[in-house]
């Protein structure tokens, strides 16, 4: 198999929902066939560049679930299978996209905002900014205002990243922001958004430091800030 062809059958068992080669997938007749971890660890071993990995197997077949659970064609089970899909091929990722022994650039605050489960996306980040040397605490999902403030108060940290999928829970990040100020941190605190729902005029709006399209693109906005 080829570079190629291994990231395309990534892609594909995500969206099938298939972790082990043992797993049944969406379809019928897979069981047996090499799956994500297989697959990934068969990457690993060739060599093939993790960033292509995450980017061309791992977040583009997400948005496909996403499209084919918004026609009614996959339940929130099939999402699961595949978002559980995801984890795995991360979990086997993450010590090649993470740099060993880099000097921490900062304590990084983490969090999916309260209401919001998904977090995916925060994880993905949260290794990436490992990688990048961020001394990084992830507190998770559906994590209330008033715990992301008081942890902020009590790391001193420099950073907060906040994640929303959804157009429900996105405004969040506004309260989120607002809290920040009434207890004096706002303008000790870089403040990042991301996820899908968002975008630069909403990180305007509510008044956020920088809006992140993906997990590099926040790596490279935290270079521009440092510099
Ligand atoms: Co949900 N879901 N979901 N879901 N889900 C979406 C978001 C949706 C768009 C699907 C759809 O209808 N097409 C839709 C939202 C619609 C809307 O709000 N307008 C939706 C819905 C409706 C729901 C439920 C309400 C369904 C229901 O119950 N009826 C429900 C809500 C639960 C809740 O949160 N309270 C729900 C549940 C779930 C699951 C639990 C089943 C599962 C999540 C599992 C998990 O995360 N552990 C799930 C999934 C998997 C999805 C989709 C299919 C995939 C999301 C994902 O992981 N993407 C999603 C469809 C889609 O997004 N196309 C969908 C891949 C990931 C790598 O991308 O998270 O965008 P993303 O992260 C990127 C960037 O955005 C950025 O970098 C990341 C990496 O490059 N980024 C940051 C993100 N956060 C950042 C923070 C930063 C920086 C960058 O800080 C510095």
């Amino acid at each position: 198999m080829n570079e190629q062809e291994i990231i395309e059958k990534i892609a594909f068992n995500v969206i099938q929902g298939r972790v082990t080669a043992d797993d049944e997938g969406y379809d019928d007749g897979l069981e047996g066939q090499p799956a994500v971890t297989e697959l990934v660890e068969t990457a690993i071993e060739k060599k093939i560049n993790p960033k292509t990995i995450v980017v061309n197997a791992l977040t583009g077949s997400m948005e496909q679930v996403g499209d084919k659970f918004d026609r009614g064609e996959y339940l929130i089970p099939d999402m699961l299978a595949s978002a559980e899909c995801v984890g795995a091929a991360m979990e086997l990722l993450g010590p090649y996209l993470a740099g060993a022994g880099v000097e921490s650039k900062g304590k990084f605050i983490l969090a999916t905002v309260a209401g919001d489960l998904h977090d995916i996306g925060k994880n993905i980040v949260a290794i990436m900014l490992k990688g990048a040397g961020f001394d990084v605490m992830d507190m998770g999902n559906d994590v209330s205002v008033e715990r992301i403030v008081s942890t902020m108060k009590e790391t001193g940290a420099r950073y907060l990243g906040l994640s929303a999928l959804l157009t429900t829970t996105m405004r969040e990040m506004g309260s989120i922001i607002k809290a920040l100020g009434e207890v004096g941190l706002r303008d000790k605190v870089r403040v990042l958004i991301g996820g899908a729902p968002t975008s630069q005029s909403f990180a305007d709006e509510i008044g956020a430091d920088a809006y992140c399209r993906d997990a590099f693109h926040a790596i490279d906005l935290l270079k521009k800030m440092a510099g």
